[in-house]
């Protein structure tokens, strides 16, 4: 029998690749990556015991690697592609969200690995957003925009036909696991030449800078990527320190004692040269797109928990005109409503669990069973141990900022056409899984365990 290749351990090299081209392309990035590298080094010097239990789990290795990037595409035909690309590194589309709410012409699902062990293995995502072509309103443009994407293959043939292979035989050898994360490399890549002229560019981007971006180039160039930081408070405070022009707020929860569901911030989107093409001649212009991000991750919400934190939110987001010092204590102030002690965060019923029997519960004697009660009632009388379950989605406010941020002007107002995410699915060729499905049931297969 054929041995194939772990699927996570293609992502883990891709991830790593992505990395270094990214980081050779933009070197502010990489300043980025020392940060939070230094940062994290020091919140586990301060927290021996954070230290012990990211050691016990094995997350000290690949502590500030990346967790995240983000493309975006153009068509139906190159979301599809995109969903057979990751599905050779384990990554499935999960979650669905619309930024048409909040003023941006596209829509979004999530790659990722779905089990346990292969998110240990690497956490790897991507955010991928899809362009909604019927959002543009002047039909020449919109004509312009379809004939430039369709002339365009985001994907090389080595990598198609790697893609081919994995949808025939189940998998990757070796060899072609190398030379298909360098095949795949080639998608993301930056192209600092246009396949317009400037005032072509110019038109897309009056419609919405978005709509430039991914029009007017050869592919979807990632556009940041994202390490884990275990103090983002701390790493932004050191990008404003270092004058790198960081975004004046964080977005998602405020700082807390137990930390929920996904708080992240950027730098700013660069300007960076660009050769546009007017007849045979070059002209030389710019185009902002790539930037840096950082990210904490907290314990997944459920549904209930999700509407009390998206009610506080939407609150606060009349708060954001006072900009980051302002907006962080508002912030703070109404996020009081949210328990903060995992006890009662747990007893509420607004985050999830995964649960082990303890030192108690593992002396019974053999074939003694644990007592039956609810798990809230076991964890009351020491049988049980509840460990949260940590949030590996993403939130569609949040997005918006971080897209937004990196829009030079923050157009606002809603593009909202119907939200359609059964058109997305069909252009997918698959359901976006449901985040909240995927939590209960790794909360009820530890249940389940214990028999
Ligand atoms: C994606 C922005 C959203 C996140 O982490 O929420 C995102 C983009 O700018 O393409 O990456
Ligand atoms: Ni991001």
């Amino acid at each position: 029998m054929t041995r194939f290749v772990d699927p996570a351990d293609i992502r883990l090299a891709f991830s790593e690749a992505m990395s270094a081209m990214y980081r050779a392309e933009v070197p502010l990035y990489g300043t980025l990556l020392e940060i939070v590298a230094t940062s994290n080094a020091r919140v586990l010097q301060d927290n021996p015991a954070l230290n012990e239990r990211l050691a016990a789990q094995g997350e000290l290795d690949r502590l500030s690697a990346e967790r995240h990037g983000a493309i975006r595409v153009g068509t139906p035909e190159e979301l599809h592609l995109m969903r057979r690309l990751f599905a050779v590194m384990g990554m499935v589309p999960v979650g669905y969200y619309d930024l048409g709410v909040a003023g941006l012409p596209v829509h979004s699902t999530a790659f990722r690995p779905i089990d346990t062990a292969s998110l240990n293995r690497c956490a790897f995502r991507i955010f991928c957003s899809l362009l909604r072509l019927e959002l543009i309103e002047d039909v020449t443009l919109r004509k312009q925009a379809q004939a430039l994407l369709a002339r365009r293959s985001i994907v090389t043939d080595g990598a198609l036909a790697l893609i081919d292979r994995v949808e025939r035989e189940g998998g990757l050898g070796t060899e072609e696991a190398e030379a298909f994360v360098l095949e795949a490399l080639e998608t993301f890549r930056w192209h600092g030449e246009a396949l317009v002229d400037h005032a072509t560019y110019e038109a897309f981007s009056r419609a919405h800078r978005l709509i430039a971006d991914i029009v007017c180039f050869r592919g979807p160039h990632i556009n940041h990527l994202t390490p884990r930081a275990l103090d983002i408070d701390a790493v932004q405070a050191e990008m404003i320190a270092r004058g790198i022009k960081a975004k004046a707020v964080i977005e998602g929860p405020p700082r807390r004692s137990v930390p929920i569901l996904l708080r992240q911030t950027s730098f700013q989107a660069l300007e960076e040269a660009i050769l546009f093409r007017d007849g045979d001649e070059s002209v030389a212009g710019v185009h902002t797109a790539r930037f840096g991000e950082i990210e904490q991750r907290g314990i997944a919400l459920t549904p209930h928990g999700r509407a009390l934190y998206d009610a506080i939110l939407a609150e606060a987001e009349q708060a954001r005109s006072l900009g980051g010092k302002g907006y962080e204590a508002r912030l703070t102030e109404i996020f009081q409503r949210f328990p903060d002690d995992l006890d009662t965060i747990r007893e509420q019923g607004l985050a999830y669990f995964t649960y082990a029997p303890t030192p108690k519960a593992a002396m019974l004697p053999a074939g003694r069973q644990l007592p039956s009660g609810a798990p809230d009632e076991l964890v009351a009388d020491g049988w049980l141990e509840a460990s949260p379950i940590t949030y590996e989605d993403f939130l569609p406010v949040s997005a918006a900022g971080i897209f937004r941020s990196n829009l030079a002007d923050a157009e606002a107002g809603s593009r909202a056409g119907a939200s359609s995410q059964d058109e997305f699915e069909a252009a997918l060729g698959v359901p976006c899984l449901d985040p909240f499905g995927l939590y209960l049931d790794q909360e009820q297969a530890s249940l389940d365990m214990l028999g």
